[in-house]
This record gives C-alpha cells, structure tokens and sequence, in this order.
C-alpha cells in the first residue's frame, strides 16, 4: 500500500537492497554474524513504520490491536523536549523467535494537546478528534473475537490484516476548512497532520542497511532529496544503537471540506543502520557524549560530523573492550569444539579467547528520541523550533495506552541471560 502510496519508497527499497548486497560481498565475517544472530534472514524486511495518533482512546484499542499481532509497547519517548508536542511507544515483537522471524514495528506517537496554550484552539482540536473513528466495525469486531477465543483463525486473521490497514491509508481529503487547518498548523504542524485527516496515515516507512554512508551517498544519486545529517552516533568499526536518515517529506494535495485545495507535507521514507544494544552503563556515556557533540556546534553539517567523530572516541569502539567494560549486551553461542563440560573447566573469557564460545552484539531494536525529534523535524517541513517546557508524563501516557510499556534493559538482559545459560554458563 505504501508503495503505491509513495513512490519514492520504491526508490529507497532498491538502494538499501543495493548496498546491503555490495556490503555483504566484501565482509564474509560480517554475513557469518548475521547469520549466527538470525539477522541475515529478516535484513530484507521492513523494518519501522510509524503513526500519530490523536487520543488516548484510540491509543489504547491500537495496543489491543497490535496485541493480536504479538506486537508489545516497548519504552516511553518524551519529545516535548525537542519542542514536538507528543510522546510514543514502539510496539514491537519481544521474543528472539518473533523478531527474527519478523521484526517489524511501529513508533507510535500521540499528540498532547495539553501542551498547546491556546486553549480554544485546543477545545476545537478536541471536539473534531472525538469525533472520528479510525477503526473499520469488521477491525474491532475480529478484535473481539480475538480476545474472547485468545487469537484468531488464518482466514479471519487475514481478515483482521487487511481490515487493520484500513486504519493506516492516507486520505487526501482532510475533516476541516482550510482556515482551520491553518490555525491548528500555526499552533504546530503535527497538531493539524494529526486532528484534520479521517486516521492516522502511516507517514514512513523504513527498511535496515548495513552501511547507512553508502546508502545517504547513493539517495541523490537515484533522485532522493536526503535529509542533510545522518542522526545518531558516528560512523565506527562496531556500530552501536541506531543511525537514520531519511528524504524530505511530499508536498501533497489535500481538499478542505467547503471544496477548496491546499498542500500537506506528512508522508516520507526512511534509512536506518542498527548496531549494539548499549546497557544503562553505555547508554549513559552515549547520552553524555551526544549531549556534549551537540552543545558544541550547532547543526553546521561538515563539522558537526567531524566533532561527533572526535567526541565519541570516548566511546571504546571494539567488540571486546565494549564486552569487558559492560557497556553493551552479547548474545553467546558455541564455537567449534565446544562441550557442556567446558563450562566448568574453564572462566568464560578464557573460553571467549579460546574460541570455544563466540560472542555476537546483540541489535538494538529500539529508538532513540533525539534522533526520533530530528526525524520529526526534518519532515514536517518549515523550520520552525516551538519550546515546550520538557515534561515527560511516562504516568498519564500508560494511563492512556491501559497497559504499562516494558522496559528495553530487561528484555535485552534477558536474551543475553537466556544465550548464557543455553551454554550452562552466566556472566
Ligand atoms: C516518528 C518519528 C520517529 C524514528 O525512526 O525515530 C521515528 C514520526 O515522524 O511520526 O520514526
Ligand atoms: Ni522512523
């Protein structure tokens, strides 16, 4: 659907497949890793998509519905300190089974209009929000029935599928006037990509490239206008975490009701290069050093890479010293040679050293909210930088969603556990 939605997705699909092609015949290491991490098999699926959704009603049947699909709300993202007002969720499979059979997941956000001052506006965004309805009946009557029975047949979760992607479609013609959209647009732009559309159209999709430098050299090559710096950590021998870009969002024409025409930029593609899971130990030296690359340039594209090059190389950049030094997770597994009874005989470095126990990263499957504000940034087109006093409201956002979201250390601590023991060892 997307595809035929956005044409330049195809474009982007061909270069990812291109480069990760090119990557894998020059590294045979690196495909033998992948292979070992069941990463080989699911590189060429999508990876993300993402939807903004505008109450917490309609947050809360979404996580029932992706709940169906086995897709679970993974960690809080606060973005009202990079002045968009919403906060998200990922929901995303969990068990090393369904990720590597399918990794697909979706950022959700939902819009805050608490965080908008004027508060007819607000009133206004609040009445046409409540009354719509982004579910087909035949959707939430399958969820029903999914939860009654505790799952669905194949025909009816075929069914359920397309009916739920229904939910996802862009529909050029918005809910309101166009004065109203230009007021709701001054108060922010994603408050009117949010509030004047009949759902919440899926605005990107994104599939995973091994080397995303190659990937951002080769967009305006083949057309795609990229946006101009790749968010996230440098480029290093051992990638860590996540590295996106993405071309600029379409400009789109819409119809008002009261038949007049305008223009919407909502709808885009993205690029995206994983690395390591960091612990809390390693995700806290990321954040202090991002933090300190930022404060010293501003977003001059040349040096800002240059100095995040020279500020991360506080960041040990080798498999082992990041092991060692705890600052990321590994997923264990045996080398050639190895037996249960070495377990006992012998401390796990002394096996690691020996090549009896090899240790692969383990890939970050999350995002990060710098990177996530820089990608909301860069497609919603202007340059306008609103300030919202940064509240994060973790609280009210799971009070919404009628669950509370899982928390990512624990769910990469255990698959690291999990490898260990298969071995009958542990750290
Ligand atoms: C979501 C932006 C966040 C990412 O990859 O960090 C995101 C949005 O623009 O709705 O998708
Ligand atoms: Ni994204």
């Amino acid at each position: 659907m997307y595809k035929a939605e956005v044409l330049q997705y195809s474009t982007l699909l061909s270069i990812v497949a291109d480069v990760n092609e090119n990557t894998l015949n020059q590294h045979d290491e690196l495909r033998a890793a992948l292979s070992r991490t069941n990463d080989l098999n699911r590189l060429t699926q999508e990876y993300h998509g993402a939807i903004r959704l505008g109450t917490a009603q309609e947050l809360a049947t979404l996580r029932r519905m992706f709940h169906v699909l086995g897709m679970l709300p993974v960690d809080y993202y606060d973005l009202s300190v990079a002045g968009v007002p919403v906060h998200a969720t990922a929901f995303r499979p969990v068990s090393n089974e369904s990720l590597a059979k399918n990794p697909f997941r979706v950022f959700t956000s939902l819009l805050r209009l608490e965080l908008i001052d004027n508060l007819e506006l607000r009133a206004t965004a609040e009445r046409i929000l409540s009354g719509r309805n982004i579910f087909t009946g035949n959707a939430i009557e399958l969820l029903e029935l999914a939860e009654q029975q505790g799952g669905l047949s194949s025909v009816e979760g075929a069914e359920f599928v397309s009916e739920l992607i229904e939910t996802f479609r862009w529909h050029s013609e918005a809910t309101v006037d166009a004065q109203t959209f230009d007021r709701l647009q001054d108060a922010h732009r994603l408050v009117a990509d949010v509030v004047c559309f009949r759902g919440p159209h899926i605005n990107h999709l994104t599939p995973r490239t091994l080397d995303i430098d190659q990937a951002q050299a080769e967009m305006p090559k083949r057309g795609v206008q990229a946006k101009q710096l790749i968010e996230g950590p440098p480029r290093r021998n051992v990638p860590i975490l996540l590295r996106q870009t993405s071309f600029k969002a379409l400009e789109e024409r819409i119809r008002f009701v009261a038949d007049c025409d305008g223009a919407h930029t909502a709808r885009f593609g993205e690029i995206e290069q994983r690395g390591s899971a960091l612990t809390p130990k390693g995700m806290a030296l990321y954040d202090e050093l991002l933090s300190e690359a930022r404060r010293a340039i501003g977003a001059e594209a040349v040096s800002y890479e240059n100095n995040l090059k020279a500020v991360f190389k506080k960041f040990p950049d080798s498999l082992e010293d990041m092991r060692i030094q705890e600052l990321a997770y590994f997923k264990y597994s045996a080398g050639p040679g190895y037996q249960p009874e070495h377990a006992k005989l012998l401390p796990l470095e002394d096996l690691i050293s020996k090549g009896l126990v090899l240790a692969d990263p383990i890939i970050y499957e999350d995002f990060l909210p710098v990177s996530a504000a820089g990608i909301f940034q860069s497609n919603l087109g202007g340059t306008e930088q609103k300030e919202f006093a940064s509240n994060a409201a973790k609280d009210n956002f799971e009070r919404a969603l009628g669950s509370s979201v899982l928390d990512k250390f624990q769910l990469y601590e255990h698959s690291q556990r999990e490898s260990l023991a298969k071995l009958g060892l542990a750290l």
